[in-house]
C-alpha cells in the first residue's frame, strides 16, 4: 500500500513536469511495475519506422522543432538505438545543439529490446499511458529497420509513419515487410537527392495496385533543408484513423501479447525438451501451454 502511495507522489511530480521522476517511473515500468494510472484513450502516438539510414531520427528532430513551435510537448521512445549515430543519442545531441529552451517541451528515452527477450509488449502501453497522462501531447516511437518485429512495435502507436529514402531498395524492403499497408503516412525523406520524386511515384503506384488504403498520405521531405516539414506536420495532425489499418494494428498487438504469453510461460523449457525428445508433438505442446 505504501509503495502505491509513493508512486502516486512520483506520478504527480512527473505530471507537474519533473523529468527525473518521469524517467524513474519509466524505469519502474520497464522492470515490470504497474503504476496506478487510468488508461487513457486519447493519447496521440506516432510510430515511425523505415530502413536504416533513411533519416528517421533527423526527420523526427525537425518535426519536434515544428511541433514545439506550435506549443506541443513531444516525447520520443527510441527503440534499439544500437548504432551510435541513431535514435536517442542522435536526437539528444541534436536537441541540445539546436534550442536550449526546448528542455521543457521535449523528452527522449531510449529502450533496448535485447533487455526484453519476450518483447516490449508488456510495458509499451503503460509507458505511452504514463507519458500521455503527464501531458506529453505528441508521443513518438522510433524503431530502426522495417522488419516484422519493428511492425509489432509501431503497432502500439495509433498512427504509423513509414520513412523511406530515394533508393528503390529501401522501398522494396518496406514492401516485403508489409509495412506499407499499415502506414497512414509514407514519407520519402532526402528529397534533396536525385530520384526522390521517382521513389514517391513508385510508392503511389504500389498503393494503387493494392487498391486499398488509398487515403495513405505520401509526402516528400528533406530534413536537412527543412523542406516539407510544416506540410507533413499538418497532415499528421489531421490524420483520420482508417478502420482497416486500425484492425491490422490491433492484430499485430494481439500477436505480440500472444508471443509474450508463450515466451514467458514457466513450463516453456520443459515443453521444448519434450518436443525435442519426441515425447509430445506440437499440438500437445500447445495444449500443455
Ligand atoms: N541528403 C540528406 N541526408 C539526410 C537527410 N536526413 C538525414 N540525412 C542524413 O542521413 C544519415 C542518416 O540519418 P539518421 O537520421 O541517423 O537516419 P535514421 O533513419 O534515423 O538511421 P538509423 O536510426 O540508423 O536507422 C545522416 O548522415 C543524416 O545527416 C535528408 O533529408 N537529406
Ligand atoms: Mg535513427
Amino acid at each position: 500500500m505504501e509503495m502505491v502511495l509513493s508512486f502516486e507522489k512520483n506520478i504527480s511530480l512527473a505530471k507537474q513536469g519533473n523529468r527525473r521522476e518521469l524517467a524513474k517511473l519509466l524505469t519502474l515500468i520497464e522492470s515490470g511495475e504497474r503504476l496506478p494510472i487510468e488508461e487513457s484513450n486519447n493519447s496521440w502516438v506516432l510510430g515511425v519506422t523505415g530502413p536504416p539510414g533513411v533519416g528517421k531520427s533527423t526527420l523526427i528532430g525537425v518535426m519536434i522543432e515544428e511541433w514545439v513551435g506550435r506549443g506541443e510537448k513531444v516525447a520520443v521512445l527510441a527503440i534499439d538505438p544500437s548504432s551510435p549515430k541513431s535514435g536517442g543519442a542522435l536526437l539528444g545531441d541534436r536537441m541540445r545543439m539546436t534550442s536550449a529552451d526546448n528542455g521543457e517541451s521535449v523528452f527522449i528515452r531510449s529502450l533496448a529490446t535485447r533487455n526484453h527477450p519476450g518483447g516490449l509488449m508488456p510495458f509499451l502501453d503503460s509507458m505511452i499511458n504514463l507519458l500521455s497522462y503527464c501531458g506529453w501531447t505528441k508521443i513518438i516511437i522510433e524503431t530502426v529497420g522495417s522488419g516484422q518485429s519493428e511492425i509489432r512495435i509501431v503497432a502500439f502507436a495509433n498512427r504509423i509513419m513509414l520513412v523511406d529514402g530515394p533508393d528503390r531498395g529501401d522501398i522494396i524492403q518496406a514492401e516485403k515487410a508489409g509495412i506499407i499497408e499499415l502506414a497512414d503516412a509514407i514519407v520519402i525523406n532526402k528529397s534533396d537527392l536525385p530520384n526522390a520524386d521517382n521513389a514517391a511515384n513508385s510508392i503511389k503506384k504500389s498503393l494503387e495496385y493494392s487498391n486499398k488504403n488509398n487515403d495513405t498520405v505520401v509526402m516528400l521531405t528533406s530534413s536537412i533543408n527543412n523542406n516539407g516539414i510544416p506540410e507533413l506536420i499538418e497532415e499528421l495532425d489531421n490524420l483520420k484513423v482508417n478502420k482497416e489499418r486500425s484492425i491490422l494494428r490491433i492484430k499485430e498487438r494481439l500477436i505480440s501479447a500472444w508471443d509474450y504469453k508463450l515466451l514467458s510461460n514457466s513450463s516453456l523449457d520443459e515443453i521444448l525438451l519434450d518436443l525435442q525428445s519426441g515425447a509430445i508433438n506440437l499440438d500437445e505442446a500447445l495444449e500443455n501451454l
